[in-house]
C-alpha cells in the first residue's frame, strides 16, 4: 500500500470509509475564482498547452475562453452544488474533485439532474442523453463522474461543521444532499476503467489542494464500500 493510504490498508466497509475520509479530508480548500486558475491545469488538453478538453462534449478549446456566453467554458459541479445547497463558498463548492471546465450551454442542460441512462440527444452533445429526471454522460467520461461523485460521498462525512453528502440509488433527489444513481454509477465504474488523463488529473489536484480521490488509485474500493446489494 503505498504510504498515503497505509491507515485504510486492509479494511473494509465503514471502516475503510471512515478510514479514507480521514486521509483526504487533509486539504487546501480553494477560493472559488482560485478555481478557475487551477481547472486550465488539471483538465489542460496534453496536445496543447494553450487549451482545456471540455468534460461532456470533449471538445478542446482555449484556455482564455472562460466565460459566461453560451459556447465558452465554465465550472461544472459534477455533484450538483444544489444538492445540499452549498453554492460556490468554500467548501464542496470549490472542491475541484470534481469541478469541470465545461460547455455553458450543456452545463445548463445539465442542471441538477441526476445520473441515470436514458433520454433524447441534448444535441450540441449528442452522446448526451436526458430526460426529465435524468442525464447520460458519453461513455468516455461515465466513469470518471462515477469516481468524482464517490470521492464526494466519502470526503464529506458531516464532521466539523460540514455536509454528509451521500449517494442514493434513485433519481429526483433534488434538493437534499444526495445524489443519484448508485447502482448506474457502480456500473459506469467499471464500464470506463481510469485513463491517463484521469490519473494525471488527480496527480495535479494533489499538487494543487494535497489530497486525491482514492477510486481513481484503488477502483475496487468501490466494491468494498457500496457492495452490489
Ligand atoms: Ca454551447
Ligand atoms: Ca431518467
Ligand atoms: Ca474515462
Ligand atoms: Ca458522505
Amino acid at each position: 500500500m503505498e504510504p498515503y493510504y497505509q491507515a485504510a490498508a486492509g479494511k473494509t466497509g465503514e471502516a475503510l470509509k471512515d478510514a479514507l475520509n480521514n486521509i483526504i479530508s487533509v486539504q487546501k480548500k480553494l477560493t472559488y475564482s482560485q478555481v478557475w486558475d487551477a481547472l486550465k491545469q488539471t483538465d489542460e488538453d496534453p496536445n496543447n498547452p494553450n487549451n482545456v478538453i471540455l468534460l461532456y462534449t470533449g471538445r478542446s478549446q482555449a484556455k482564455s475562453t472562460n466565460g459566461g456566453n453560451v459556447n465558452d467554458w465554465n465550472r461544472e459541479h459534477v455533484w450538483a452544488k444544489s444538492h445540499g445547497d452549498f453554492g460556490t463558498s468554500v467548501g464542496p463548492g470549490t472542491d475541484i474533485h470534481h469541478l469541470r471546465p465545461t460547455d455553458v450551454s450543456v452545463n445548463g442542460s445539465r442542471g441538477h439532474l441526476d445520473f441515470d441512462n436514458g433520454g433524447q440527444s441534448q444535441g450540441e452533445c449528442a452522446d448526451c442523453y436526458l430526460d426529465g429526471d435524468s442525464f447520460e454522460p458519453p461513455n468516455r467520461v461515465k466513469g470518471d463522474i462515477a469516481r468524482m461523485l464517490m470521492y464526494m460521498d466519502v470526503r464529506y462525512e458531516g464532521e466539523g461543521g460540514e455536509l454528509d453528502l451521500e449517494l442514493a440509488d434513485k433519481v429526483n433527489t433534488y434538493p437534499t444532499p444526495t445524489h443519484g444513481k448508485k447502482s448506474v454509477l457502480l456500473q459506469w465504474h467499471k464500464q470506463d476503467p481510469v485513463d491517463a488523463f484521469e490519473m494525471n488529473r488527480n496527480n495535479v489536484i494533489q499538487s494543487i489542494q494535497g489530497n486525491r480521490n482514492p477510486f481513481i488509485d484503488h477502483p475496487e474500493w468501490a466494491d468494498l464500500i457500496w457492495p452490489a446489494s
